[in-house]
């Protein structure tokens, strides 16, 4: 990744002066329509957003808006870079301004827009790269005066989920997230052209039946998204049933069900790894994982649970993305408990752990009681792992790749499964055998004898089994 240009000043002198009519007739010039990046066309949703067939040049452009941390602005770039060269291509410039709020039209400035085109220019770049979202508006504007493609972080991190999903289901998530995305964005082109298709397309070339009479192209392509949009949902909503079935045959014996979840690259699949040779994809790369890999194993204590790896998160997920997600993402928001892998040796550990929280917020998963657990101590520095261990109450210390620590976090969770479940006496009479059985399914028995009046048994439940039994329950 390089980085050849640093512009950094307020965005008070523009290099391009533009008065305020010659920047909207800009804006309303169609002439700008040809640009070399490939967002400019319906079609991109099966591939990636960021052209791969060579490696685009690409400037990232940051707001610090009022109130905002200048620092903050740079750190989030920094992670944008590492997204852009994730996804394949290189950064080789970047241009910030503080502002007081976006331009609704052009999201910076109009002298920075200024600016940014003639950096542009003279870097030969091919996409130009917002952290912020851009409304549809405002990235056709840009797309017209700069020339050249104006993506945004969520659009950027749609393309790694892209080229990352190889599962039916991931790749279906991740492609309705891009359709998502897409839709509002379609733009029509040749419109008075197309406007007559209807009756040109027998020898016109146009594709018959594909487009009804006096339709434009636009809402023919409008009307094919939204077809494919449907016929996704109702995909993976039959694939969300099948899962939900199997996982019904497999809780017969009723196993604490934990997820890892974390921010991108924190360690998740090492940890899953160490604790059970599951074989799960490690890499040094962000969102290397997509789908949930569920693997049972045995704690110290002997209970026998459930661990899910599950998808990284990020600052500004797109929330097309959580949307399609969410079924995948089931498995955090009906745990029994979450550990937050989080990357102890980061530059931003608080930020981290305050993105993965809101997106469990957003998934349904806030109230899950959440065991935090700092990984990478092997590369932490001692000082700054003992004042992150005092400021989180009740967190753990691991290194997934040395083994560092995981005896403890092995006992902890036992500890904090343990908590959530209640110790209760039981008596049941001898001829109710499937109580008897529903009692070893749905819990722990700790003790069991035969008594005077049906079996005596000391058992460990959590609340729905407890409440399910309390018949059966002594004083
Ligand atoms: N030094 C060190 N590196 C680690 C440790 N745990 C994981 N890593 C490295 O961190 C990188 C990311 O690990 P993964 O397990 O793929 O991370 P993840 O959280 O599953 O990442 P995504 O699936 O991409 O969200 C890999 O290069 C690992 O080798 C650790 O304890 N110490
Ligand atoms: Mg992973």
């Amino acid at each position: 990744m390089t980085e050849d240009s640093e512009y950094s000043d307020n965005g008070t002198e523009a290099i391009q002066e533009l008065s305020d009519e010659e920047f909207m007739e800009e804006l309303d010039n169609d002439e700008f329509e040809s640009h070399r990046g490939a967002f400019g066309e319906f079609g991109g949703a099966s591939g990636g957003l960021i052209e791969r067939t060579f490696r685009e040049r690409i400037i990232i452009v940051g707001v610090t808006l009022g109130g905002e941390d200048p620092e903050r602005t740079e750190v989030d770039l920094n992670e944008l870079a590492l997204l852009v060269d994730t996804a394949g291509a290189d950064v080789v410039g970047r241009v910030v301004q503080r502002r007081s709020a976006p331009d609704p039209a052009t999201y910076l400035g109009k002298g920075k827009v200024g600016e940014l085109k003639e950096l542009s220019e003279a870097l030969d770049v091919d996409t130009v790269v917002f952290d912020d979202d851009l409304t549809p508006a405002q990235q056709r504007n840009l797309e017209k005066l700069l020339g050249r493609t104006a993506l945004d972080r969520t659009a950027v991190i749609l393309d790694i989920f892209a080229q990352n999903a190889s599962s039916v289901e991931g790749r279906a998530q991740v492609e309705l997230a891009q359709l998502r995305y897409l839709q509002p964005r379609l733009r029509g082109k040749g419109q008075g052209l197309s406007q007559q298709a209807g009756a040109m397309s027998a020898g016109g070339g146009a594709r018959v039946g594909s487009r009804g009479p006096g339709e434009t192209q636009l809402e023919t392509d409008r009307r094919r998204i939204s077809r494919r949009i449907h016929k996704l949902e109702a995909e993976l909503r039959a694939m969300d049933h099948a899962r939900d079935t199997q996982h019904k045959r497999r809780s017969k014996s009723r196993a604490a069900r934990v997820t890892i979840v974390g921010y991108t690259n924190a360690g998740k699949s090492t940890l899953l790894n160490r604790l059970s040779g599951a074989g799960v994809l490690v890499e040094d790369r962000l969102f290397a994982t997509l789908d949930a890999t569920t693997r049972r194993l045995q704690l110290p204590g002997g209970e026998a649970v459930l661990m899910s790896d599950t998808v990284g998160f990020v600052r500004k997920l797109p929330h097309q993305l959580v949307e399609s997600f969410k079924s995948t993402l089931r498995v955090a928001a009906e745990a029994d408990l979450l550990v937050h892998v989080v990357d102890g040796s980061g530059p931003d550990v608080e930020a981290h752990i305050d993105a993965v929280r809101e997106v469990l917020g957003e998934i349904g998963a806030g109230e899950v009681p959440e065991l935090i657990c700092f990984n990478k101590a092997d590369r932490t520095d001692v000082q700054e792992a003992a004042k992150l261990r005092r400021s989180f109450d009740g967190s753990v210390a691991i290194s997934a790749l040395s083994g560092e620590g995981i005896d403890v976090l092995l006992a902890t969770i036992g500890d904090r499964l343990r908590i959530q479940t209640i110790v209760v006496d039981l008596l049941i009479p001898f001829d109710r055998g499937d109580v008897l059985a529903e009692v070893h399914r749905e819990g722990e028995v700790l003790t069991e004898r035969v008594g005077d009046a049906g079996m005596e048994l000391t058992a460990r439940l959590d609340e729905a089994a407890s409440a399910k039994l309390s018949a059966w329950q002594v004083a």
